[in-house]
């Protein structure tokens, strides 16, 4: 044996520790990748669409969207039996006048991030209904996701979200008049 001492038989059992390391932490990063991009990754919550007056062919709903992955994903589109025309829309005022408008990029949802559409905010903005979404009716809509792919979630129709959210208790007259804003802003 030419070796002279234990040094480079140590080098050889690190050089093997480190590889396998390397493997190790190569198929952990293969996993979670794997792992984000399933549709798990994204989870919906709180899906629900504001009731309609009669002849009114413009709605808007609401979702909830929570990325549980360890990569960035993007609603980029919905549609809905229920609507000629889904788009995605984001409600902000500007010097008093409230405006829409189309996010033609999607809504990204960071790792670990959520969206919280509700009125007078993000919203998915239905045109072209031909019968309007009355309370206790239960719409079918598709969403599509970059990494997530399509998904399908039912928007219960009803006149404010569920539960004792804050949003939903102390904004809730103020976002009456932005949920018409939502539905109206839209009159030709
Ligand atoms: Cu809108």
């Amino acid at each position: 044996m030419a070796r002279a001492c234990c040094g480079s038989g140590a080098r050889d059992w690190f050089a093997a520790l480190t590889g396998s390391l390397m493997a190790l932490l190569i198929a952990g990063t293969f996993a979670a990748v794997a792992d984000s991009a399933s549709e798990e990754a994204i989870a919906i919550e709180e899906a629900w669409a504001r009731p309609m007056p009669t002849g009114r062919e413009l709605g808007a709903g609401y979702v909830t969207l929570r990325n549980a992955g360890d990569i960035a994903d993007r609603l980029v589109a919905a549609s809905t039996p229920r609507a000629e025309r889904t788009e995605l829309h984001e409600t902000t005022v500007i010097d008093d006048v409230m405006r829409m408008r189309p996010l033609d990029g999607g809504i990204e949802i960071e790792p670990g991030g959520s969206i919280e559409m509700a009125p007078g905010g993000l919203h998915i903005m239905f045109l072209g209904v031909a019968e309007p979404f009355s309370a206790g009716e239960r719409i079918e809509l598709r969403l599509e996701f970059e990494q997530a792919g399509e998904r399908t979630v039912v928007l219960e129709v009803r006149a404010r979200p569920n539960g004792d959210s804050h949003h939903g208790n102390t904004h809730g007259d103020a976002d009456h008049g932005h949920a018409h804003g939502e539905e109206g802003d839209h009159a030709h």
